[in-house]
Protein backbone atom coordinates (compact mmCIF):
# COMPACT_ATOMS: atom_id res chain seq x y z
CA UNK A 1 0.00 0.00 0.00
CA UNK A 2 1.34 3.45 -0.82
CA UNK A 3 4.60 2.02 -2.40
CA UNK A 4 4.08 4.72 -5.43
CA UNK A 5 7.20 6.78 -6.48
CA UNK A 6 8.32 8.68 -9.47
CA UNK A 7 9.79 5.96 -10.91
CA UNK A 8 5.93 4.83 -11.12
CA UNK A 9 4.94 7.16 -14.40
CA UNK A 10 7.19 5.30 -16.84
CA UNK A 11 4.92 2.40 -16.14
CA UNK A 12 1.93 3.92 -16.45
CA UNK A 13 2.51 5.67 -19.03
CA UNK A 14 3.38 2.30 -20.99
CA UNK A 15 0.09 0.88 -19.84
CA UNK A 16 -2.09 3.90 -20.95
CA UNK A 17 -0.12 3.72 -24.48
CA UNK A 18 -1.21 0.32 -24.62
CA UNK A 19 -4.81 0.83 -23.53
CA UNK A 20 -5.37 3.69 -26.02
CA UNK A 21 -3.93 1.11 -29.52
CA UNK A 22 -6.56 -1.38 -27.71
CA UNK A 23 -3.86 -4.09 -27.19
CA UNK A 24 -3.72 -6.57 -24.53
CA UNK A 25 -0.11 -6.81 -22.88
CA UNK A 26 0.16 -10.18 -24.67
CA UNK A 27 -0.71 -8.79 -27.91
CA UNK A 28 1.78 -5.91 -27.26
CA UNK A 29 4.10 -8.29 -25.44
CA UNK A 30 4.04 -10.48 -28.81
CA UNK A 31 4.47 -7.48 -31.56
CA UNK A 32 7.39 -6.40 -29.76
CA UNK A 33 8.85 -9.79 -29.02
CA UNK A 34 9.65 -9.42 -25.29
CA UNK A 35 7.74 -11.22 -22.81
CA UNK A 36 4.13 -10.54 -21.57
CA UNK A 37 5.02 -11.28 -17.91
CA UNK A 38 8.22 -8.87 -18.50
CA UNK A 39 5.67 -6.10 -20.09
CA UNK A 40 3.28 -6.68 -16.99
CA UNK A 41 6.45 -6.24 -14.38
CA UNK A 42 7.38 -3.01 -16.97
CA UNK A 43 4.14 -1.24 -16.72
CA UNK A 44 3.66 -2.10 -12.95
CA UNK A 45 7.24 -0.68 -12.12
CA UNK A 46 8.44 -3.71 -10.43
CA UNK A 47 11.11 -3.81 -13.38
CA UNK A 48 12.90 -1.46 -15.66
CA UNK A 49 13.63 -2.71 -19.40
CA UNK A 50 17.43 -1.81 -20.68
CA UNK A 51 18.10 -0.08 -23.48
CA UNK A 52 17.24 -2.79 -26.42
CA UNK A 53 14.25 -3.04 -24.85
CA UNK A 54 13.18 0.11 -24.23
CA UNK A 55 14.14 0.99 -27.54
CA UNK A 56 11.95 -1.53 -28.88
CA UNK A 57 8.98 -0.40 -27.20
CA UNK A 58 9.69 3.31 -28.52
CA UNK A 59 9.73 2.05 -31.87
CA UNK A 60 6.67 0.23 -31.41
CA UNK A 61 4.39 2.64 -30.01
CA UNK A 62 5.79 5.30 -32.39
CA UNK A 63 6.80 7.62 -29.59
CA UNK A 64 10.05 9.36 -28.41
CA UNK A 65 12.27 8.15 -25.33
CA UNK A 66 11.49 11.67 -23.98
CA UNK A 67 7.87 11.57 -24.34
CA UNK A 68 8.06 8.04 -22.08
CA UNK A 69 10.29 9.58 -19.70
CA UNK A 70 9.25 12.61 -19.19
CA UNK A 71 5.37 12.33 -19.90
CA UNK A 72 5.19 15.09 -22.65
CA UNK A 73 1.55 15.51 -23.48
CA UNK A 74 1.42 15.57 -27.24
CA UNK A 75 -1.78 18.05 -27.65
CA UNK A 76 -3.84 17.89 -31.10
CA UNK A 77 -2.23 20.26 -33.75
CA UNK A 78 0.20 22.12 -31.64
CA UNK A 79 2.82 20.44 -28.95
CA UNK A 80 2.08 22.12 -25.71
CA UNK A 81 3.48 20.92 -22.28
CA UNK A 82 1.83 19.73 -19.64
CA UNK A 83 4.13 17.05 -17.41
CA UNK A 84 1.32 14.60 -15.92
CA UNK A 85 3.90 13.18 -13.99
CA UNK A 86 4.69 16.52 -12.13
CA UNK A 87 1.22 17.17 -11.44
CA UNK A 88 0.50 13.63 -10.48
CA UNK A 89 3.17 14.11 -7.56
CA UNK A 90 2.04 17.35 -6.17
CA UNK A 91 -1.19 15.60 -5.70
CA UNK A 92 -0.02 12.70 -4.12
CA UNK A 93 2.12 14.58 -2.30
CA UNK A 94 -0.63 17.11 -1.17
CA UNK A 95 0.51 20.52 -2.41
CA UNK A 96 -2.77 21.09 -3.33
CA UNK A 97 -1.99 24.78 -4.29
CA UNK A 98 0.79 24.18 -6.19
CA UNK A 99 -1.02 21.53 -8.28
CA UNK A 100 -3.51 24.43 -8.51
CA UNK A 101 -1.11 26.83 -9.75
CA UNK A 102 0.68 24.24 -12.52
CA UNK A 103 -2.71 23.58 -14.03
CA UNK A 104 -3.38 27.96 -13.80
CA UNK A 105 -0.06 27.65 -15.59
CA UNK A 106 -0.85 25.74 -17.89
CA UNK A 107 -4.47 27.51 -18.74
CA UNK A 108 -1.66 30.41 -19.56
CA UNK A 109 -0.59 28.79 -22.28
CA UNK A 110 -3.63 28.87 -24.08
CA UNK A 111 -4.59 25.47 -24.04
CA UNK A 112 -8.44 25.24 -24.78
CA UNK A 113 -11.01 23.77 -22.14
CA UNK A 114 -11.11 20.68 -23.90
CA UNK A 115 -7.39 19.95 -24.50
CA UNK A 116 -7.35 20.58 -20.80
CA UNK A 117 -9.89 18.18 -19.56
CA UNK A 118 -8.93 15.77 -22.70
CA UNK A 119 -5.16 15.89 -22.14
CA UNK A 120 -4.72 16.97 -18.64
CA UNK A 121 -7.23 15.63 -16.15
CA UNK A 122 -8.74 12.85 -17.58
CA UNK A 123 -5.54 11.23 -17.91
CA UNK A 124 -4.70 11.92 -14.50
CA UNK A 125 -8.13 10.30 -13.41
CA UNK A 126 -6.65 7.25 -15.19
CA UNK A 127 -3.43 6.84 -13.62
CA UNK A 128 -5.09 7.44 -9.96
CA UNK A 129 -7.15 4.77 -10.69
CA UNK A 130 -4.68 2.44 -11.90
CA UNK A 131 -2.36 3.10 -8.83
CA UNK A 132 -5.40 2.61 -6.64
CA UNK A 133 -6.18 -0.68 -8.32
CA UNK A 134 -2.86 -2.06 -7.73
CA UNK A 135 -2.87 -1.18 -4.30
CA UNK A 136 -0.10 1.65 -4.43
CA UNK A 137 -2.23 4.41 -3.05
CA UNK A 138 -5.06 4.48 -0.20
CA UNK A 139 -8.31 5.21 -0.87
CA UNK A 140 -8.12 7.94 1.17
CA UNK A 141 -5.66 9.10 -1.39
CA UNK A 142 -7.68 8.17 -4.42
CA UNK A 143 -10.74 10.52 -2.55
CA UNK A 144 -8.57 13.41 -1.78
CA UNK A 145 -7.79 14.04 -5.70
CA UNK A 146 -10.97 13.42 -6.80
CA UNK A 147 -12.26 16.24 -4.36
CA UNK A 148 -9.12 18.31 -5.61
CA UNK A 149 -10.22 18.09 -9.50
CA UNK A 150 -13.44 18.45 -8.90
CA UNK A 151 -12.37 22.02 -7.10
CA UNK A 152 -9.83 22.10 -9.96
CA UNK A 153 -12.20 21.63 -12.71
CA UNK A 154 -14.90 24.56 -11.26
CA UNK A 155 -11.74 27.21 -10.99
CA UNK A 156 -10.60 26.53 -14.65
CA UNK A 157 -14.11 26.41 -16.04
CA UNK A 158 -14.44 29.94 -14.69
CA UNK A 159 -11.52 31.07 -16.84
CA UNK A 160 -12.86 30.51 -19.98
CA UNK A 161 -15.02 32.77 -21.26
CA UNK A 162 -18.36 31.30 -22.48
CA UNK A 163 -20.11 31.86 -25.83
CA UNK A 164 -23.80 33.45 -25.81
CA UNK A 165 -26.11 30.72 -25.10
CA UNK A 166 -28.13 29.57 -27.50
CA UNK A 167 -31.58 28.46 -26.68
CA UNK A 168 -31.63 25.04 -26.71
CA UNK A 169 -31.16 23.12 -23.15
CA UNK A 170 -29.01 20.33 -21.55
CA UNK A 171 -29.25 18.48 -18.38
CA UNK A 172 -25.98 15.84 -17.65
CA UNK A 173 -27.02 13.82 -15.16
CA UNK A 174 -25.60 10.69 -13.48
CA UNK A 175 -28.18 7.83 -12.59
CA UNK A 176 -28.47 7.24 -8.59
CA UNK A 177 -26.33 5.92 -6.75
CA UNK A 178 -23.48 6.63 -9.46
CA UNK A 179 -20.54 8.86 -7.87
CA UNK A 180 -18.75 9.07 -10.44
CA UNK A 181 -19.39 12.76 -11.80
CA UNK A 182 -16.21 14.16 -12.74
CA UNK A 183 -16.51 13.59 -16.83
CA UNK A 184 -20.13 14.46 -16.67
CA UNK A 185 -18.99 17.62 -14.78
CA UNK A 186 -16.45 18.05 -17.50
CA UNK A 187 -18.79 17.35 -20.51
CA UNK A 188 -21.50 20.26 -19.47
CA UNK A 189 -18.73 22.91 -18.69
CA UNK A 190 -17.44 22.60 -22.30
CA UNK A 191 -21.40 22.42 -23.67
CA UNK A 192 -21.07 25.35 -21.66
CA UNK A 193 -17.80 27.04 -23.56
CA UNK A 194 -19.77 26.06 -26.57
CA UNK A 195 -22.81 27.77 -26.07
CA UNK A 196 -24.87 25.75 -24.39
CA UNK A 197 -27.18 26.08 -21.78
CA UNK A 198 -26.24 23.09 -19.41
CA UNK A 199 -27.06 22.33 -16.49
CA UNK A 200 -25.49 20.03 -14.37
CA UNK A 201 -27.51 18.74 -11.40
CA UNK A 202 -24.86 16.39 -9.72
CA UNK A 203 -25.54 13.27 -7.40
CA UNK A 204 -28.94 11.41 -6.52
CA UNK A 205 -30.81 13.44 -7.59
CA UNK A 206 -34.56 11.34 -8.25
CA UNK A 207 -36.44 10.73 -11.61
CA UNK A 208 -39.60 12.20 -10.77
CA UNK A 209 -37.80 15.84 -9.98
CA UNK A 210 -35.45 14.93 -12.98
CA UNK A 211 -38.39 14.65 -14.99
CA UNK A 212 -39.82 17.64 -13.51
CA UNK A 213 -36.87 20.10 -13.94
CA UNK A 214 -36.71 18.69 -17.97
CA UNK A 215 -40.45 19.56 -18.13
CA UNK A 216 -39.97 23.25 -16.46
CA UNK A 217 -36.72 23.98 -18.30
CA UNK A 218 -37.51 22.97 -21.86
CA UNK A 219 -34.46 20.63 -22.07
CA UNK A 220 -33.78 19.08 -25.33
CA UNK A 221 -31.02 17.09 -24.76
CA UNK A 222 -30.21 15.04 -22.04
CA UNK A 223 -26.96 13.64 -21.28
CA UNK A 224 -26.61 10.69 -18.89
CA UNK A 225 -23.12 9.15 -17.69
CA UNK A 226 -22.76 5.67 -16.51
CA UNK A 227 -19.39 4.53 -14.90
CA UNK A 228 -20.27 2.07 -12.47
CA UNK A 229 -21.47 -1.14 -13.96
CA UNK A 230 -24.10 -1.81 -11.23
CA UNK A 231 -25.78 1.50 -12.50
CA UNK A 232 -27.14 0.12 -15.39
CA UNK A 233 -30.04 -0.27 -14.53
CA UNK A 234 -31.18 2.24 -13.08
CA UNK A 235 -30.08 3.81 -16.17
CA UNK A 236 -32.05 2.14 -17.94
CA UNK A 237 -35.07 3.24 -15.43
CA UNK A 238 -34.53 6.93 -15.78
CA UNK A 239 -34.36 6.51 -19.50
CA UNK A 240 -37.69 4.68 -19.60
CA UNK A 241 -39.28 7.15 -17.14
CA UNK A 242 -37.92 10.10 -19.64
CA UNK A 243 -39.29 8.26 -22.72
CA UNK A 244 -42.84 7.67 -21.01
CA UNK A 245 -43.37 11.24 -20.03
CA UNK A 246 -45.68 12.98 -21.58
CA UNK A 247 -44.10 15.54 -23.96
CA UNK A 248 -40.80 14.15 -23.55
CA UNK A 249 -40.94 12.13 -26.56
CA UNK A 250 -38.89 13.99 -28.65
CA UNK A 251 -35.68 14.57 -25.71
CA UNK A 252 -32.82 13.47 -27.16
CA UNK A 253 -31.12 11.17 -24.33
CA UNK A 254 -27.02 10.68 -24.88
CA UNK A 255 -25.24 8.40 -22.89
CA UNK A 256 -21.48 7.80 -22.07
CA UNK A 257 -18.89 7.03 -19.36
CA UNK A 258 -17.16 4.09 -18.79
CA UNK A 259 -20.03 1.24 -18.60
CA UNK A 260 -21.43 1.93 -21.83
CA UNK A 261 -20.26 0.82 -25.51
CA UNK A 262 -21.86 0.87 -28.87
CA UNK A 263 -23.45 -2.95 -27.85
CA UNK A 264 -25.47 -2.09 -25.14
CA UNK A 265 -26.48 1.32 -25.27
CA UNK A 266 -29.29 0.50 -27.47
CA UNK A 267 -31.08 -1.61 -24.27
CA UNK A 268 -31.18 1.21 -22.30
CA UNK A 269 -33.36 2.72 -24.28
CA UNK A 270 -31.31 5.45 -25.35
CA UNK A 271 -30.89 7.68 -28.57
CA UNK A 272 -27.25 7.88 -29.32
CA UNK A 273 -23.76 7.40 -27.36
CA UNK A 274 -20.79 8.61 -27.53
CA UNK A 275 -17.49 7.43 -26.07
CA UNK A 276 -15.58 10.86 -25.49
CA UNK A 277 -16.08 14.61 -25.16
CA UNK A 278 -15.67 15.42 -28.66
CA UNK A 279 -17.81 12.87 -29.91
CA UNK A 280 -20.40 13.80 -27.39
CA UNK A 281 -20.07 17.61 -28.47
CA UNK A 282 -20.32 16.95 -32.29
CA UNK A 283 -23.11 14.56 -31.32
CA UNK A 284 -25.04 17.51 -29.19
CA UNK A 285 -24.60 19.89 -32.74
CA UNK A 286 -26.00 16.97 -34.65
CA UNK A 287 -28.82 17.01 -32.93
CA UNK A 288 -29.38 20.56 -32.82
CA UNK A 289 -28.97 20.95 -36.68
C1 LIG B 1 -12.40 9.21 -9.30
C2 LIG B 1 -12.98 7.83 -9.11
C3 LIG B 1 -13.89 7.65 -8.08
C4 LIG B 1 -14.41 8.80 -7.22
C5 LIG B 1 -15.44 9.63 -8.02
C6 LIG B 1 -15.44 11.08 -7.59
C7 LIG B 1 -16.31 11.94 -8.45
N1 LIG B 1 -16.70 13.07 -7.89
O1 LIG B 1 -16.62 11.65 -9.58
C8 LIG B 1 -15.02 8.04 -6.00
C9 LIG B 1 -13.97 7.99 -4.92
C10 LIG B 1 -16.31 8.62 -5.42
C11 LIG B 1 -15.22 6.65 -6.58
C12 LIG B 1 -16.07 5.71 -6.02
C13 LIG B 1 -16.17 4.39 -6.46
N2 LIG B 1 -15.44 3.82 -7.46
CO1 LIG B 1 -14.29 4.81 -8.65
N3 LIG B 1 -13.03 5.54 -9.80
C14 LIG B 1 -12.59 6.76 -9.95
C15 LIG B 1 -11.53 6.80 -11.07
C16 LIG B 1 -10.17 6.84 -10.40
C17 LIG B 1 -11.64 7.95 -12.06
C18 LIG B 1 -13.03 8.14 -12.69
C19 LIG B 1 -13.00 9.37 -13.53
O2 LIG B 1 -13.42 10.44 -13.13
N4 LIG B 1 -12.42 9.28 -14.74
C20 LIG B 1 -12.21 10.43 -15.63
C21 LIG B 1 -13.42 10.65 -16.52
C22 LIG B 1 -13.28 11.90 -17.35
O3 LIG B 1 -13.46 9.55 -17.39
P1 LIG B 1 -14.82 8.90 -17.82
O4 LIG B 1 -15.82 9.03 -16.76
O5 LIG B 1 -14.50 7.57 -18.36
O6 LIG B 1 -15.31 9.86 -19.00
C23 LIG B 1 -14.87 9.77 -20.34
C24 LIG B 1 -15.77 8.90 -21.20
O7 LIG B 1 -16.24 7.77 -20.54
C25 LIG B 1 -16.83 9.86 -21.67
N5 LIG B 1 -18.02 10.06 -20.85
C26 LIG B 1 -18.18 10.03 -19.53
N6 LIG B 1 -19.43 10.34 -19.18
C27 LIG B 1 -20.10 10.59 -20.30
C28 LIG B 1 -21.43 10.94 -20.49
C29 LIG B 1 -21.90 11.14 -21.78
C30 LIG B 1 -23.33 11.54 -22.00
C31 LIG B 1 -21.03 10.97 -22.87
C32 LIG B 1 -21.55 11.13 -24.23
C33 LIG B 1 -19.68 10.61 -22.68
C34 LIG B 1 -19.24 10.43 -21.39
O8 LIG B 1 -16.16 11.09 -21.78
C35 LIG B 1 -15.04 11.16 -20.91
C36 LIG B 1 -13.84 11.64 -21.69
O9 LIG B 1 -13.37 10.69 -22.59
C37 LIG B 1 -11.84 5.46 -11.82
C38 LIG B 1 -10.64 4.87 -12.58
C39 LIG B 1 -10.89 4.82 -14.08
N7 LIG B 1 -10.07 4.08 -14.76
O10 LIG B 1 -11.82 5.41 -14.59
C40 LIG B 1 -12.39 4.58 -10.68
C41 LIG B 1 -13.41 3.49 -11.04
C42 LIG B 1 -14.36 3.99 -12.09
N8 LIG B 1 -14.10 3.29 -9.78
C43 LIG B 1 -14.44 2.06 -9.56
C44 LIG B 1 -15.12 1.58 -8.41
C45 LIG B 1 -15.23 0.07 -8.29
C46 LIG B 1 -15.63 2.46 -7.46
C47 LIG B 1 -16.44 2.11 -6.21
C48 LIG B 1 -17.44 0.98 -6.35
C49 LIG B 1 -15.42 1.82 -5.11
C50 LIG B 1 -16.00 1.29 -3.80
N9 LIG B 1 -15.72 0.04 -3.56
O11 LIG B 1 -16.66 2.01 -3.12
C51 LIG B 1 -17.13 3.44 -5.91
C52 LIG B 1 -18.45 3.58 -6.72
C53 LIG B 1 -19.64 3.90 -5.96
C54 LIG B 1 -20.81 4.32 -6.85
N10 LIG B 1 -21.99 4.10 -6.35
O12 LIG B 1 -20.70 4.84 -7.95
C55 LIG B 1 -13.99 1.16 -10.72
C56 LIG B 1 -15.18 0.77 -11.61
C57 LIG B 1 -15.14 -0.68 -12.02
C58 LIG B 1 -16.38 -1.09 -12.81
N11 LIG B 1 -16.16 -2.03 -13.66
O13 LIG B 1 -17.46 -0.62 -12.70
C59 LIG B 1 -12.87 2.04 -11.38
C60 LIG B 1 -12.68 1.79 -12.89
C61 LIG B 1 -11.58 1.80 -10.60
C62 LIG B 1 -10.95 0.44 -10.89
N12 LIG B 1 -9.84 0.45 -11.58
O14 LIG B 1 -11.46 -0.57 -10.50
N13 LIG B 1 -14.45 6.46 -7.69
Amino acid sequence: MNSYNKKDNFGLRLKQIRKKMGLNQKKAADAMNIGSSALANYENGIRFPNEVILKKIASFYKVSLDYLFNNIVAQDSNIVTFNNSKYLDLLLSKEYSLALDYILNYVETGVTLLQLFKNAITPILYMVGDLWEQNRISVIDEHLISEEIEKTIAIVSLKYEKKEFSEKNCLCVAPYPELHLLGIKMLSELLKFNGHNSFYVGKNTPSQDLIKFIIDNKITIVLISVTYSLNFDSAKNLINSIKNSKNLQNTKIIIGGTAINKSNYLELGADFYSSNFEDALQTVENILE
